[in-house]
């Protein structure tokens, strides 16, 4: 695989470094485009980067799930046991657990990260280029992206090494990565390069890639692989592949969402069987208008 960079599209750059909502709508989330915007300008106020430290003062001994290197989780920790044993370690090639502290998305017993999300509000706000009105799922009329609750909006830590192996987001929906602390590599291959990239349902796993089973994966081209520093925000689009590996200890944050601009979309998705999925399920059924 060759990375690109900084290729231009015809309709702007994958790589900004100034953004705003007009210009974010027409350019990258009408048509699908990913961009990653990595100027001061981002608009967001966030004392970036949190340290692992201050977290640990405030959130150390709180409940967190730990998970395999995509959803499954695996086990439950606390916030300070998971730091001490692989936050600050030399570089290694151990893949340590993946901490996802998401916001409640399910009637479901797991350590949620609601209260801390609340704790965080004021210390940031989201981009200034992100639409705060007009959400379809979850739908809102106006929105406040550090308060409200998203499916996947995620407090995601984890040590160097951690990883997200390659996937596709659920609920057809968009994604903002903003990342906090630390570097992350993060890797985006189009839609159309799918067929290179899955079996089936499956999908490759490009750290221990299965070449009899996705003989093709090689061929298959990123279009953008870069590495996210504190401050630095990336907009993945639905159905866009991704991957990311922390370069160094890493916090970030993530959420989902669909905006009026694709509703359409959504609503395939839900008469194609999304509307029985547990999380779409809970969303809706919160949904005051
Ligand atoms: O940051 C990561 O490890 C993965 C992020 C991701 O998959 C997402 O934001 O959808
Ligand atoms: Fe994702």
């Amino acid at each position: 695989m060759t990375p690109t960079r900084g290729i231009e599209s015809s309709k702007g750059l994958w790589m900004v470094d100034t953004l705003d909502v007009d210009t974010f709508v027409e350019n990258y989330l009408t048509p699908g485009r990913p961009v990653l915007v990595r100027g001061a300008d981002t608009g967001w106020s966030a004392p970036a980067p949190w340290s692992l430290s201050s977290l640990r003062d405030r959130f150390g001994d709180r409940k967190v799930p730990l998970y395999d290197t995509l959803f499954q989780v695996n086990s439950v920790s606390t916030f300070a046991r998971y730091l001490g044993r692989y936050t600050g370690r030399e570089p290694s090639r151990d893949v340590p657990p993946y901490l996802r502290w998401f916001v409640r998305q399910s009637p479901m017993e797991l350590p949620w990260s609601d209260e801390v999300f609340a704790e965080l509000a004021s210390d940031w706000t989201a981009p200034g280029w992100l639409p705060d009105t007009d959400f379809a799922f979850p739908r809102r009329r106006r929105t406040d992206h550090a308060r409200d609750p998203f499916p996947g909006k995620g407090l995601f830590v984890c040590g160097q090494g951690g990883r997200t192996r390659l996937h596709r987001d659920p609920w057809a929906t968009d994604a903002i990565l903003l990342q906090t602390t630390g570097l992350k590599r993060v890797t985006l291959f189009a839609p159309e390069q799918g067929h290179l990239l899955t079996n089936g349902g499956a999908v490759v796993d490009l750290d221990r890639p299965d070449d009899e089973r996705f003989p093709r994966w090689r061929s298959a081209e990123p279009v953008l692989e870069e590495t996210l520093h504190p401050g630095q925000t990336l907009f993945i689009p639905a159905d866009w592949y991704h991957t990311a590996v922390a370069l160094e200890d890493s916090v970030s944050i993530t959420w989902n969402f669909v905006h009026r601009t694709h509703e359409r979309r959504f609503t395939e998705y839900l008469d194609g069987g999304g509307a029985a999925d547990p999380v779409v399920g809970y969303f809706r059924s919160r949904e005051l208008d």
